[in-house]
């Protein structure tokens, strides 16, 4: 009877031994596996770090985990707020369970890399691990295909010829103006104005001169305006000014000021040339419609009364 109880004593120091071996041996593994990636990889419950590799401490500017959790617990801290990016803002700090529900999907985050001071983009996934609250998070880098989205997204929204905003560009902005006006109770005008016989200065000075007059036409205008005033080309000659928080007096100001501003200015190899502007503020109730029909009235109206003028509705 008294050799049963010490079999079963023997079984069960046997079996915790074991336990206890495997723990350890999976956590060796686990470690292994960390420091061998070469991108950025964590092992961490819901709330606190365990183990960052190598490149992680360096990425985030410490020399052991000891100093990391001397600091803080979490990697929110790192994440730079930027649209589209998580931050400590977006699921707050359960985050990694969230990102984890995500699956395959992951998030991009942006963290300033305190090895050399550049900003980097990452992908993080997360992969809990079976039978734990343990989840291994690995980053990777995705700058370089940030970096060519935004250039490409960027050459989208502006003229070749004149480097300001196009068409479309212009359009977006209306179209979230129109969505928050009604909101915010503001108000904002535009000026759309357009050369005077361009067609002339391209028949008497050739195409490639012409060129020039748009591009110093719109130096010449963006020099004039405020960085929170939007300029682009509307169309071929056409140029369209946003103002925001700006009433149809003042912009119609504004409008004469760039006007006089253009009549003096020595175009290259053509010299004089003058435009004619259309002036409309936002009323309560317009659509995008409506607006553009108005101030595009304006400008035909400037056009009809003689060219060379500002003309208001
Ligand atoms: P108005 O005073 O009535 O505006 O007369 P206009 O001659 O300026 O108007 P019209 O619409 O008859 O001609 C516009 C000209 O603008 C014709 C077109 O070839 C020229 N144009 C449009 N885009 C460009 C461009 O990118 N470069 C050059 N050089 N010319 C352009
Ligand atoms: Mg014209
Ligand atoms: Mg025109």
């Amino acid at each position: 009877m008294e050799s049963l109880y010490i079999y079963a004593f023997l079984a069960i120091v046997i079996w915790i031994v074991a336990h206890y071996l495997y723990k350890i041996r999976s956590a060796k593994f686990i470690q292994s596996f960390i420091d061998s990636q070469n991108s950025i990889t964590i092992l961490s419950t819901v709330n606190k770090v365990k183990n960052i590799n190598e490149i992680g401490l360096k990425t985030f500017g410490f020399s052991s985990l000891k100093s990391f959790l001397t600091e803080t617990n979490t990697l929110l801290n790192f994440f730079l707020v930027e649209e589209g990016c998580l931050d400590k803002y977006t699921y707050g700090k359960n985050w990694i369970e969230k990102v984890e529900q995500t699956k395959n999907q992951g998030v991009k985050v942006k963290v300033r890399s305190k090895e050399d001071g550049l900003l980097r983009y990452f992908q993080i996934k997360v992969s809990q691990l079976q039978g734990t609250k343990e989840y291994i998070l690995i980053f990777t880098d995705i700058s370089e295909i940030e970096r060519s989205k935004n250039e490409l997204q960027k050459t989208s929204e502006i003229d070749p010829l004149t480097k300001i905003y196009n068409r479309v560009k212009v359009n977006e902005f209306f179209d979230n103006l129109f969505v928050n006006v009604g909101e915010s109770n503001q108000t904002f005008s535009v000026i759309l104005f357009d050369i005077d016989h361009f067609k002339m200065i391209n028949d008497t000075y050739g195409h490639n001169i012409g060129d020039k007059v748009l591009f110093e036409l719109a130096r010449l205008t963006q020099s004039l305006f405020r960085s929170t005033d939007t300029l682009a080309r509307w169309g071929g000659e056409e140029f369209i000014i946003i103002l925001k928080n700006t009433t149809a007096e003042q912009a119609s100001m504004l409008a004469n000021r760039v006007r006089v501003a253009i009549d003096q200015y020595p175009f290259e190899g053509v010299g004089h040339l003058s435009c004619s502007f259309g002036v409309t503020q936002y009323i309560l109730g317009d659509t995008k419609a409506n607006f553009l029909e108005r101030v595009d009235k304006a400008l035909y109206e400037a056009k009809e009364n003689g060219r060379d003028q500002v003309v208001r509705k």
